[in-house]
């Protein structure tokens, strides 16, 4: 890394993330998730696409996740509270979890988060990276600056999605807001802290600022979110939030995939999450047995010819 990396208030240290080497984990409860080619179009035209209700089922169990995460933020891993002590409200959140919180670990295993990944990405396999929890508690005041979640990353590419859940029913007014078609512009912009919306890596790579983004100039999507409704949106899609106040509880639980086209990469800045030596030479696959594959579309393929019984033990992964 460049000498001139900035530690970020999102990468706080508490507990090793990692541990050695992944669980042996059973996706035979994995469902398939079936999505329309006008679904997959929309997402890969506008950065970003909403499915109702789709993880109405989850949001009992997520919710219960998020709050060991709130209750206990040491306990786990990058807890991050971007509203100082003594403000008014709460905005936390905290990533790379999924391995510590049972019903995170339920959720990335045993939803259709992956499948529905995989065929958003229009890739043959949809490979995890990690989850991230937010909440917004009553009371807060603060917006999510707009940003891009790949330039805070260690990997780079073009077939990434990020399923954003939604915990609460949230109005527009505080809810994400996305700008259409973001991701196919070719640009990548400077990392921002959530604090205040600051860039915090303004030297080295040749990024742009994302305050130069003049939202009116653009098409917004927004919408009114109900518990159990999904946002997949691409890691080059800019997003953010207004500074609207939060008058109920906010929560909401995202995982992040990688798709074919995406490999290592290393940059100015230290990435989220901060990753130690992984043995990747520029231009790597990430490591399977840290990221796993967790939907590959010849699965799914053969099991029309197979009975799903048969095509079980490929769904196995072993580790
Ligand atoms: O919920 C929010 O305000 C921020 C979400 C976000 O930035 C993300 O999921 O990448």
């Amino acid at each position: 890394m460049n000498a001139s990396v900035q530690k970020q208030s999102g990468n706080q240290v508490t507990v090793d993330w990692m541990p050695n080497g992944l669980p042996e984990f059973d996706l035979s409860m994995m469902p398939s998730w079936s999505c329309s080619h006008d679904l997959v179009k929309r997402f890969q035209e506008d950065g970003a696409v909403l499915m109702r209700g789709v993880f109405r089922d989850w949001v009992k169990p997520l919710r219960r996740g998020l709050q060991r995460n709130l209750d206990a933020p040491n306990d786990y891993a990058f807890p991050c509270e971007s509203i100082p002590a003594g403000k008014s409200g709460r905005f936390f959140d905290s990533y790379c979890n999924w391995l510590l919180i049972p019903e995170y670990f339920e959720y990335v295993t045993q939803s259709s988060a992956a499948s529905m990944a995989g065929q958003l990405m229009e890739a043959q396999a949809a490979q995890f990276f990690h989850e991230h929890t937010f909440c917004k508690e009553p009371g807060t005041q603060r917006e999510t600056p707009w940003h891009q979640d790949l330039p805070y990353y260690c990997v780079d590419g073009n077939q990434t999605v990020s399923l954003y859940v939604a915990l609460d029913q949230t109005p527009a007014n505080v809810a994400v807001r996305f700008v259409k078609g973001s991701h196919r512009w070719g640009k990548l912009y400077h990392p921002v802290a959530f604090e205040d919306g600051a860039d915090f890596a303004a030297q080295g790579e040749c990024l742009e600022s994302v305050q130069d983004i003049q939202p009116s100039e653009h098409q917004i999507l927004n919408w009114e979110l109900a518990s159990g409704d999904c946002i997949a949106f691409n890691f080059r899609t800019v997003h953010g939030t207004k500074s609207d106040k939060v008058t109920r509880r906010r929560r909401a639980f995202s995982t992040r995939w990688l798709g074919d086209d995406v490999v290592y990469c290393e940059r100015n800045i230290e990435t989220s999450p901060p990753l130690g030596d992984m043995g990747l030479r520029l231009g790597d696959r990430m490591r399977e047995d840290w990221f796993p594959v967790l939907w590959r579309r010849s699965w799914y393929t053969d099991a029309k010819k197979k009975a799903w019984d048969d095509s079980l033990v490929d769904h196995r992964l072993q580790f």
